[in-house]
């Protein structure tokens, strides 16, 4: 069968533009196989490239058992992030931005050179700079946050913000760090870098080799996102959410008041 991946395209990069829920493909005559999914996700961020967005990076899903556990779906897939994306570390967002949003503790990489195909984890390390405590945003845009693998795939992995902490030398050990999300001083996640495949640089990697997969390179100068170590948790108005990593230090956001 043969789809209009830019008509479906439209669909999703609209309902994230407008921060309006749509009902899943899947549910909707467009149950697409995975590779169709990465079609319509490129088309879509290439909709974004056009409005001027520049391409920042790579995020990681599903690396963690408590990522996996919390949707239902145990695939590691990814998704695109772009320069716009970013929010300011101690910067604030705004719900109406978003459809439903969620934060999740996670480690991010600094490329200095670019990085594609099967490597091993010290492979995928000489390819970077630095390493931050992270906290993703994630936001699906279908109804009821439900969606199934290719569903979310289309929709860029849920990918919505990302807010990046000061960088650190990646010679230090990262495998192991204990990690606390805190909303207004409570602790309201916490688990251990160790979450995220029993190291974060297996992330990396895994990005490196699912990319090369479909031809694709991260580049010097992009950031990945390792996934997140622990159930994502929703936001809400007036939330200060704050990381914090062991021996990383914090990072952290504001949500508006409403
Ligand atoms: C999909 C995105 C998953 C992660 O860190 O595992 C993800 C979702 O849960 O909506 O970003
Ligand atoms: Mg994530």
């Amino acid at each position: 069968m043969t789809r209009d991946y830019h008509a479906i395209a439209t669909i999703v990069d609209d309902a994230a533009r407008f921060a309006k829920a749509i009902p899943q493909l899947s549910l909707n005559g467009n149950d697409l196989d995975l590779e169709e999914a990465y079609r319509v996700q490129a088309a879509s961020v290439a909709r974004r490239y056009q409005r001027g967005e520049v391409p920042s990076g790579i995020k990681m899903g599903f690396t963690s058992r408590a990522k996996q556990v919390q949707m239902g779906l145990s695939d590691m897939i990814w998704g695109r992030l772009t320069d716009a994306m970013r929010v300011e570390d101690g910067g604030e967002i705004r719900l109406q931005d978003y459809v439903h949003p969620r934060a999740e503790p996670e480690i991010a990489f600094l490329l200095n050179k670019p990085l594609t195909g099967k490597v091993t984890v010290l492979e995928a390390m000489a390819a970077v700079e630095a390493i931050a405590p992270a906290i993703e945003i994630i936001d699906s845009r279908y109804e009821g946050f439900k969606f199934n693998l290719p569903d979310v795939v289309a929709d860029n992995t849920s990918s919505s913000s990302y807010v990046v902490g000061a960088w650190h030398s990646p010679a230090m050990d990262f495998s192991n760090l204990g990690m606390s999300l805190e909303i207004n001083g409570v602790p309201v996640q916490i688990g251990s870098s160790a979450a995220i495949l029993n190291h974060p640089a297996r992330a990396l990697a895994a990005a490196s080799r699912l990319l090369g997969e479909q031809g694709l390179s991260m580049e010097a100068g992009w950031i990945l996102m390792a996934g997140g170590a622990t159930a994502a948790h929703a936001l809400n108005p007036g939330d200060d959410v704050r990381l914090q990593v062991q021996q990383m230090g914090r990072v952290g956001f504001s949500v508006a008041a409403a």
